[in-house]
């Protein structure tokens, strides 16, 4: 039998190595995996996290293991790019920082082994991802083991899979089910036992031969339902000799049929089956991406809890254990390589093997339904022939090494809707963000109505959709302000566009969870994204949350917004209340306010605002309660105020008719005094950022503000780009900004259309 032994802790670390040690070297750092050397300062803004060589370093003594023909180490996550040392000598090499990867040590391994994995998270242009909008943690940060094993052995050296395929496909109320099993250096008089068990452990199936194939059936078949019955049956393969069983392997398996339909949506085992969900980012505060399980499990509860029936695995391979907890909990994934915005001639390869490891460590998952190819790839134009060229190969790559999923990939917003590209995979979703960058919430739905009819035969989804929200509170809530009030009216407006159109395939907020984009100096905490509906830390949950679970979960509840906005100036004031109840009935220091009625689960209250106010809400048998408090002047506490900064949007002069900091690049460019303001900008922009090439300096995560890139950000205002600043190694100081505001101030708008 195969013995699998767990090496996570007690590692020598050291960043920045450049020898490769051959004897456990003295003063280094001890760590345990997981662990990333990015853990603090991937998340703290200024695009500037460590990325290079770091080593760990550990004896491995054979005599210490258990009698074995063949040692394999594994390792669950390395990031980016790994290589693997046995006493100084190199035993391989992997590229990727999502997937699980073997490295069989069986000829290296001596009794005195000293164990070295130089792991890289330095830029290079072949191994994704390189250019995107969060950060490539460093680190061994998944579990690492070694495994034993006799001659003859379930194969551990193909693409990290467990060498065993399970492809049940439904046939009337049974289960036709293949089990194929990869078995390394395989005897011909060895065979192989494999059995199918129902969830509680009973035999439904039961084959034995010197074949490496099975045809088996289950018969009236328990069907994996989604969250309403994620039902999951186990497959265990043993090879025998003789009568002895010389390893093993197993895994669950769901039962499922399902569709993807260009007007109906997503169709579960003949049942429609409406898959709105969030994406979800793994990093949390203080670890980066070297998460326990515990983590993982708290974001499973917190999806659950919000109602969610379907998650975006973005932008690269997560954890098996959360691929488990999916099959486990009955969400319907959609799981991706990180081929995102930015295709490397180079990189073809790349794509091709991690694709080939997604799906070969995931294809028995009945969770994932779809097989994502790329993320806003066309960042640099859609015309590109190689990425076109990539698209093809790695959709056919799909489909053959997998008959029964589809394919999808997530769109670019300002990418046309008649790319060549559009039309490759079986589904595709589009990230729109009209309503935060550019463009407001009325666009979104209409933009998919316009496709849809254009193209109604392909599945459309929105794979993208969020507005950052933190502790900024006000009772104007305005396009850009981060306060999580307009996350909340942002998100009531997308959930009614959105969720009423029945053909949307699927729908992903972005994000579940605010997550670290250390590029990122926005909302007045920099390096983050905070589109999530939960804190990085997990520990508070935006109103915008509980608009999601009043439409989403049966669980009943009430829920009173802006709870954080306390002091308020007005006399009456606006209190909005979620819950997926009826009827809510809002009282005053204990005085009823009446009962309000909402189909849309969104109820809204007329609040008098007099000295101190307890609200309590109550829907059904549930109750929650708040505090408002009247102030004479706004509490500037709520009010953002960017750290680094210079300016806000309100504190801009503007004049009726003419252009300003707040004007979108589109509209300044509608007058050719307004092209050549950008023009100018554009070429300082160059000019800055050649410098900062020149002089190696490291900002910029690899942007590079090319034609392509100035028509996608062309619903920007020239504001959010500056404070955006970061990516592109460029900061803005409040004279420019003011100076370039008095420039624009001069411009006419164009006329409106
Ligand atoms: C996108 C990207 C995602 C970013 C997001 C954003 O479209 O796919 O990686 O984080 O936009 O927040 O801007």
């Amino acid at each position: 039998m195969r013995s699998v032994i767990n090496i996570n802790e007690n590692w020598a670390f050291l960043k920045g190595a450049k020898e490769i040690p051959t004897a456990l070297p003295e003063g280094w750092e001890t760590v345990n995996v997981p662990h990333s050397w990015n853990a603090q300062d991937g998340m703290d803004g200024g695009a500037d996290y460590f990325r290079g060589t770091c080593h760990y370093a550990k004896r491995i003594s054979k005599s210490g293991l258990p009698q074995a023909d063949c040692y394999y180490l594994e390792i669950n996550g390395a990031n980016s790019s790994a290589d693997v040392y046995v006493n100084g000598k190199k035993l391989a090499h992997h590229d990727g920082g999502y997937s699980t990867w073997r490295v069989d040590l069986s000829d290296a391994l001596e009794d005195e082994a000293l164990l070295v994995v130089a792991v890289d998270n330095a830029a290079n242009d072949k191994v994704y991802p390189q250019v995107a909008d969060f950060t490539f943690y460093g680190g061994m940060y998944r579990d690492v083991n070694i495994i034993c094993v006799k001659e003859s052995h379930f194969s551990l050296d193909y693409f990290g899979g467990k060498g065993l395929a399970v492809t049940p496909v439904i046939v009337g109320s049974d289960a036709k089910v293949k089990v194929e099993t990869y078995v390394t250096n395989k005897k011909e008089h060895q065979q192989l036992h494999v059995v199918l068990k129902d969830a509680k452990g009973n035999v439904v199936a039961e084959q034995t031969s010197a074949d490496k194939e099975f045809e088996m059936e289950i018969k009236d078949v328990h069907r994996w339902h989604g969250r309403k019955d994620p039902y999951l049956y186990t497959c265990e393969a043993e090879l025998l000799d003789g009568e002895t069983m010389i390893d093993m392997v197993s895994s669950r398996f769901g039962c499922r049929t399902y569709e993807i339909h260009p007007q109906r949506g997503f169709i579960l085992n003949g049942e429609e089956y409406p898959l709105h969900g969030v994406s979800r980012h793994q990093d949390r505060i203080g670890y980066g991406n070297a998460l326990r399980k515990e983590h993982h499990k708290e974001d499973m509860d917190l999806i659950c809890e919000v109602g969610a029936t379907t998650i975006r695995l973005a932008h690269y391979q997560h954890d098996q254990y959360f691929y488990d907890l999916c099959d486990e909990r009955g969400m319907v994934v959609w799981a991706e390589i990180p081929y995102i915005s930015n295709h490397m001639p180079g990189g073809r390869e790349n794509t091709i093997s991690q694709m080939k490891e997604l799906i070969i460590q995931n294809y028995n998952h009945p969770s994932i339904v779809v097989w994502g190819i790329s993320n806003e790839i066309t960042l640099g134009g859609q015309d590109d022939s190689d990425l076109i060229g990539n698209h093809r190969i790695l959709n056919t790559l799909i489909h053959d090494m997998d008959k029964t999923r589809l394919t999808t990939m997530a769109v670019l917003s300002m990418c046309p809707m008649d790319a060549e590209y559009i039309q490759i995979p079986d589904t595709v979703s589009w990230n729109h963000y009209f309503g935060w960058y550019g463009g407001d919430t009325s666009m979104n739905g209409p933009w998919f109505d316009e496709f849809h009819a254009k193209y109604p035969n392909i599945p459309v989804g929105c794979s993208e959709y969020g507005c950052e929200a933190l502790n900024w509170h006000t009772s104007e809530p305005k396009q850009g302000d981060y306060t999580e009030e307009y996350q909340a009216y942002y998100h009531e407006e997308l959930i009614k566009q959105l969720f009423t159109r029945k053909y949307l395939w699927a729908t992903h907020v972005w994000n579940m969870f605010d997550f670290g984009a250390d590029a990122r100096g926005e909302g007045g905490e920099n390096g983050q994204n905070h589109k999530g509906l939960v804190t990085i830390d997990r520990k508070y949950k935006k109103d915008s949350f509980y608009a999601y679970k009043a439409w989403l979960s049966d669980e009943p509840f009430v829920h009173i917004c802006g709870k954080r906005y306390i002091n308020r100036v007005e006399d009456v004031t606006k209190v909005t209340v979620y819950s997926n109840l009826p009827e809510v009935e809002l009282f005053a220091n204990g005085e009823s306010l009446g009962k309000v009625k909402a189909e849309d689960h969104f109820f809204y209250f007329e609040v008098p605002n007099k000295g101190e106010t307890t609200l309590v809400a109550v829907a059904g048998a549930c109750k929650d309660e708040s505090h408002i408090n009247k102030v004479d002047t706004f509490d500037e506490s709520y009010r953002l105020v960017e750290k680094n900064a210079v300016l806000n949007w309100f504190d801009i002069t503007e004049k009726e008719g003419y252009c300003s900091l707040n004007t979108t690049i589109n509209d300044i460019m509608g007058t050719l005094r307004g092209k050549l303001f950008i023009t100018s900008m554009t070429s300082l922009l160059m000019k800055q950022m050649k410098k900062n090439k020149a002089s190696g300096e490291k900002k910029g995560g690899g942007f590079s503000l090319n034609k392509d890139m100035m028509k996608m950000v062309g619903t920007f205002t020239i504001l959010r780009i500056s404070s955006m600043g970061g990516m592109v190694g460029i900061e803005f100081t409040k004279e420019q900004l003011l100076d370039m505001n008095e420039k624009l101030n001069k411009i006419k708008l164009p006329k409106k259309k």
